[in-house]
């Protein structure tokens, strides 16, 4: 969790996440032991990306160490929306089946949204369907977005305390930067969210006692930019032509500066998948009223 990188601390998500991990698998055993359930995952993949290949990959395999039962649904990209919205509308009904995932993006001719709301919002393990997502608006959580929910357990887990500190989210989207502004501002953080309209970034990031980058641009945030003692979350996953994956912070520099970072890869990345099985045992725990 500490290793010390050129001034900065390095939280690793990769060490945090497989204590999440063990942890999930003794109460995936109680449940199983008191109430005779084992929790399910279905996730959906639609088309042949390269990269969300991986990632449902790597939710099958942590599944399987957990003790989840893992149903993988392979459609190919010509899947029409109304086929896509069957199979859901199947699973939503399924008994074994306590958590559905959609793994995006979708081909274009899927709409995005109508999918996410035809998934049960008491299965919605991503957090992304609107009920979920106004659960958390209004301080009431249901089913939480996995990354920023991950970046909260990171926080936590270097005893980091938020409330009354400048946070800087760099990316807007409805699951990583809108869900992450939300999930601070209830820890009392106050809260900047900058995107591509963003005048003078450079100027707003300089003032983050935490700055979390969630846009999608290799190595972005320059190491000059970060306050000392700043707390670095980067989110990003960008792979470059030589293959090397980079995030959306040059960690280098920041690292110079930061009190805390978080590497690329085995940052955020596995903190997503860890927080994904928490809430599918959530979500079993929920369809047994306990
Ligand atoms: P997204 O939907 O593409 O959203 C990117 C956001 O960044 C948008 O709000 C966009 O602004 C903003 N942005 C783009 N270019 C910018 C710039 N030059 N300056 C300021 N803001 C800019 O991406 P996402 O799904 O949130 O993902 C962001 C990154 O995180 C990607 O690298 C993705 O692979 C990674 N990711 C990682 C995990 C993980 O588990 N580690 C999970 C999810 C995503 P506008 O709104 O104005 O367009
Ligand atoms: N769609 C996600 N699309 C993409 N990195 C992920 C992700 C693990 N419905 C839905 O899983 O939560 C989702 N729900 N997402 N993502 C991104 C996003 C989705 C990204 C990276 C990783 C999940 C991950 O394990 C490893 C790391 O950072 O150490 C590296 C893996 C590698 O590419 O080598």
């Amino acid at each position: 969790m500490d290793s010390i990188s050129g001034g900065a601390a390095i939280i690793s998500g990769k060490d945090i996440a497989a204590g999440i991990r063990a942890g999930l698998k003794g109460q995936v055993l109680k449940m199983q032991e008191k109430n005779g359930v084992t929790p399910g995952l279905a996730v959906i993949l639609v088309g042949d990306n390269p990269a969300s290949k991986v990632y449902v990959r790597n939710k099958g395999k942590a599944c399987e160490e957990v003790g989840i039962k893992s149903f993988q649904h392979t459609l190919p990209a010509e899947t029409t929306e109304e086929g896509l919205l069957k199979l859901i509308d199947k699973l939503n009904r399924s008994k074994e089946v306590h958590g559905i995932l959609v793994q995006l993006p979708l081909p274009f001719h899927i709409n995005e949204t109508r999918v996410i709301e035809a998934i049960s919002p008491i299965k919605d393990v991503d957090g992304f369907h609107p009920y979920n997502l106004g659960r958390l608006v209004t301080g009431n959580p249901l089913l939480q977005p996995c990354t920023p929910y991950g970046v909260i357990k990171m926080l936590e887990a270097a005893a980091i305390d938020v409330s009354g500190k400048e946070a800087v989210i760099v990316g807007r989207s409805n699951i990583v930067g809108k869900p992450m502004a939300l999930m601070l501002l209830r820890r009392n953080a106050t809260v900047t969210v900058c995107h591509s309209r963003t005048r003078n970034i450079e100027e707003k990031i300089k003032r983050g006692d935490i700055v979390v980058a969630a846009l999608g641009k290799p190595e972005f945030v320059k190491g000059e930019w970060i306050k000392s003692g700043a707390v670095v979350i980067d989110v990003g996953i960008n792979r470059l032509p030589d293959g090397k994956l980079v995030g959306d912070v040059e960690f280098g520099g920041a690292a110079q500066r930061a009190s805390w970072i978080t590497p690329v890869p085995g940052g955020v990345g596995p903190m997503t998948i860890a927080m994904l099985l928490h809430n599918t045992v959530d979500a079993a725990r929920m369809s047994l009223g306990v």
